[in-house]
């Protein structure tokens, strides 16, 4: 394990685990990682793994229960710790659908912020044909992780990989997708570039930032960077789920054949489509990964879903919840199917859509 970046990637769940794995794989050098799982086969594949919920849960995994999920993680997620030394910003993975991505995720981005440490969360939400359970779990604690962590990108997995028919390979494909897109986060800012992003800045680019959207193209051949715009433009991912822009950060990879006219298409491309009170660039060069490829990583955050400067409860910076208007937390635009873009029910300044052991904070016993 490498340990010391002043970032580290924490892979939440069973495949939270896989796809920090595969971000590790991608990046093809050692990547400061800590595994952390209920389920100890999750630890059987290597890395730095900790097993999390004790003789409660004997290693079996939570079982689809975000309180299992959460009170193993409540009282076990010290154990990483002794991970945290330096770490200047955290980079959770994880799924939400199961019982531990949600309930440990939640807890883990509240331990980080007490110790003082932003974390940005990557999370996919379930299949649609993984049924209502799975997404009720995975609605039910999206809002508390954005209240937890500084920035959070939800990726949906039906948007991710598209049309389907085999779920086996739906799933590996969205461990290679989710891998591939973080893995080029990584890079960003653990690889030199012309333009630096340094953890640093990044730290104070997501400090407030709240909920995003990610997305990240690669391309070769002539006029890659005019289709990698264009890609990023018809992205799914990308596209607009509520207000507009505030914040765009546009990452370009590529090798020694990058020529500045494509960073030029490339930005202009990006900030024209997208818009946003502020954008910022960052390049990386790396020959021996990208020649003749170019990759391009944009996150864009919403107006409205945090306020300037303000940051995650419970961290260095902070303390106050997010609301959007009056007396109406701010789910934005959460909900599938006839509940797409509903109204939370909010009855005393509660939103009685999410489970009252979580709105109440409640620890039950298994
Ligand atoms: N990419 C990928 N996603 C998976 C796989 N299995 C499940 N998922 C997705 O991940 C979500 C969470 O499942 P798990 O990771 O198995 O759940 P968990 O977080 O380990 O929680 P528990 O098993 O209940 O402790 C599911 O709803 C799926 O959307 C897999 O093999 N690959
Ligand atoms: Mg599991």
């Amino acid at each position: 394990m490498k340990s010391d970046s002043p970032m580290l990637l924490i892979g939440i769940g069973t495949a939270g685990c896989a796809m920090a794995r595969g971000v590790g794989r991608a990046f093809g050098e050692d990547i400061r990682c800590v595994l952390v799982d209920t389920d100890a086969t999750s630890g059987e594949a290597g890395g730095d793994f900790v097993l999390i919920g004790g003789d409660r849960l004997s290693g079996r995994g939570a079982g689809g229960n975000i309180v299992a999920g959460r009170l193993a993680a409540e009282v076990s997620i010290r154990m990483i710790d002794d991970r945290l030394e330096d770490v200047r910003l955290a980079v959770i993975v994880t799924a939400l659908g199961g019982g531990t991505g949600g309930g440990a995720t939640l807890e883990a981005a509240k331990h980080l912020a007490a110790h003082g440490i932003p974390s940005v969360v990557f999370a996919t939400t379930p299949f649609v044909f993984e049924g209502d359970d799975r997404q009720r779990n995975s609605r039910g604690v999206m809002t508390m992780i954005e209240d937890a962590a500084n920035a959070t990108f939800f990726l949906p997995l039906d948007k991710l990989i598209g049309d389907t028919d085999n779920m086996a390979d739906a799933l590996r494909r969205a461990v290679d997708t989710v891998a591939s897109g973080v893995t080029l986060f990584w890079r960003l800012v653990e690889k030199p570039g012309y333009i630096r992003l340094d953890t640093e800045r990044l730290r104070h680019l997501l400090a407030g930032a709240g909920r995003g959207r990610f997305a990240a193209v690669t391309v070769q051949g002539p006029g890659r960077a005019a289709e990698a715009v264009d890609r990023l433009m018809r992205s799914e991912m990308l596209a607009a789920s509520s207000g507009p822009v505030k914040s765009a950060l546009c990452g370009i990879l590529a090798g020694d054949d990058l020529l500045l006219s494509e960073v030029g298409t490339v930005a202009d491309g990006v900030r024209n489509a997208f818009g946003g009170l502020s954008f910022d660039l960052a390049t990386v060069n790396d020959e021996a990964t990208f020649s003749g490829r170019l990759s391009v990583v944009v996150m864009l955050f919403e107006a409205g879903t945090r306020a300037e400067g303000e940051t995650a409860s419970g961290s260095v910076m902070g303390s106050r919840r997010r609301r959007t208007g009056k007396g109406v937390l701010g789910v934005g635009p959460s909900g599938r199917g006839r509940f797409k873009n509903a109204e939370p029910t909010v009855w005393r300044d509660e939103d009685l859509d999410i489970p009252t052991f979580i709105r109440k904070n409640l620890s039950l016993d298994f």
